[in-house]
């Protein structure tokens, strides 16, 4: 079995209710078993201005799916929401991004593992070390904060 983080964005028609149900969503899928959820956070959105605010979250999963297949299956939710991809970093229905998996890493053209903009990103940071602990030792980056 394996151990990934998943991190869950959205901003537009009801941001809570899309993230709740995205949640429940994964929790459905038969090779899927959530482990710890982080509280919703609403965050300004980085990027453009003219958009709502979001509401993110962080899940912790084990799962038997393999980082690409995980991949397809999110975004086969992202697309029962509705989700469009229309403008880079711009308002979102339902964004579910892979965080982290095992020690993986990853550095293809659709995906790259950890995800990138982790440390660069409060939004993802916060709900992720609230279920983590500050003591997380991440894949790539290191030891976050280390206990003295
Ligand atoms: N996602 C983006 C762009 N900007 N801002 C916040 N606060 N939260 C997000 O999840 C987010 C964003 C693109 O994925
Ligand atoms: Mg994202
Ligand atoms: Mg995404």
């Amino acid at each position: 079995m394996n151990t990934a983080y998943i991190g869950i964005g959205s901003n537009q028609h009801n941001p809570k209710y899309h993230v709740i149900r995205g949640i429940r969503e994964i929790n459905h899928l038969p090779k899927i078993d959530i482990q710890k959820k982080s509280s919703l956070y609403e965050t300004p959105p980085l990027g453009p201005q003219n958009q709502p605010n979001f509401i993110n979250a962080v899940i912790k999963i084990t799962t038997s799916y393999q980082p690409i297949e995980l991949l397809a299956i999110l975004q086969s939710i992202e697309r029962k929401h509705h989700r469009k991809r229309v403008k880079k970093w711009g308002p979102r229905t339902l964004d579910l991004d892979i965080l982290i998996y095992d020690d993986i890493v990853l550095d293809s053209d659709i995906l790259k593992i950890p995800h990138p903009e982790i440390i660069n990103r409060d939004f993802v940071l916060i709900p992720l070390l609230e279920i983590t602990g500050y003591n997380f030792r991440m894949p790539k980056f290191g030891k976050l904060i280390q206990y003295v």
